[in-house]
């Protein structure tokens, strides 16, 4: 069976795209959901990208790929980065390793975007690189598979 790579964003990423591209990039979330899938199929890693707007979506879907036992999940929390201890504490509560992604660099934006929730959780974080950053995700996840 395939390896399972989550890709689970949170709020207004539905916006992506056709919004403030001078600071998020003009790629959609279903351009970047493509672009991993075609990228998943080379590596022999299956992807499930979702977006929701609601924390505890976000919560439950970690829980999910705690039970599905995946390979890992690729995380942009959005605004919830800086906001949600219940993120933080679904993360620490699973051993799924978490990708932390952002689009920008949130250490160049306001003081109130610096601080992360979630980077003290998470296997590593990837900022500032746009939707490449995602792609950049999933070579780290597939380097995390054991080799036998
Ligand atoms: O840079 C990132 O990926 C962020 O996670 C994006 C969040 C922001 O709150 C974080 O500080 C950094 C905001 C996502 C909003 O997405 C939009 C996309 C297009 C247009 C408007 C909003």
């Amino acid at each position: 069976m395939a390896d399972l790579v989550l890709v689970l964003n949170g709020p207004n990423l539905n916006l992506l795209g056709t919004r403030e591209p001078e600071i998020y990039g003009a790629t959609t979330l279903d351009d970047i959901a493509a672009m991993l899938v075609a990228k998943g199929e080379a590596l022999g890693i299956d992807i499930e990208l979702r977006q929701s707007n609601h924390e505890g979506h976000l919560v439950d879907w970690l829980h999910e790929a705690a039970r599905r036992d995946a390979l890992a999940v690729i995380l942009n929390a959005g605004a919830y980065t800086h906001t949600s201890v219940a993120l933080r504490d679904a993360i620490k509560a699973i051993t799924v390793p978490v990708i932390e992604v952002h689009l920008s660099n949130p250490h160049a934006r306001e003081s109130f975007r610096h601080r992360s929730h979630i980077a003290p959780v998470a296997r590593g974080t990837i900022a500032g690189f746009g939707a490449a950053g995602y792609a950049l995700a999933l070579d780290a996840a597939a380097g995390l598979r054991h080799k036998d």
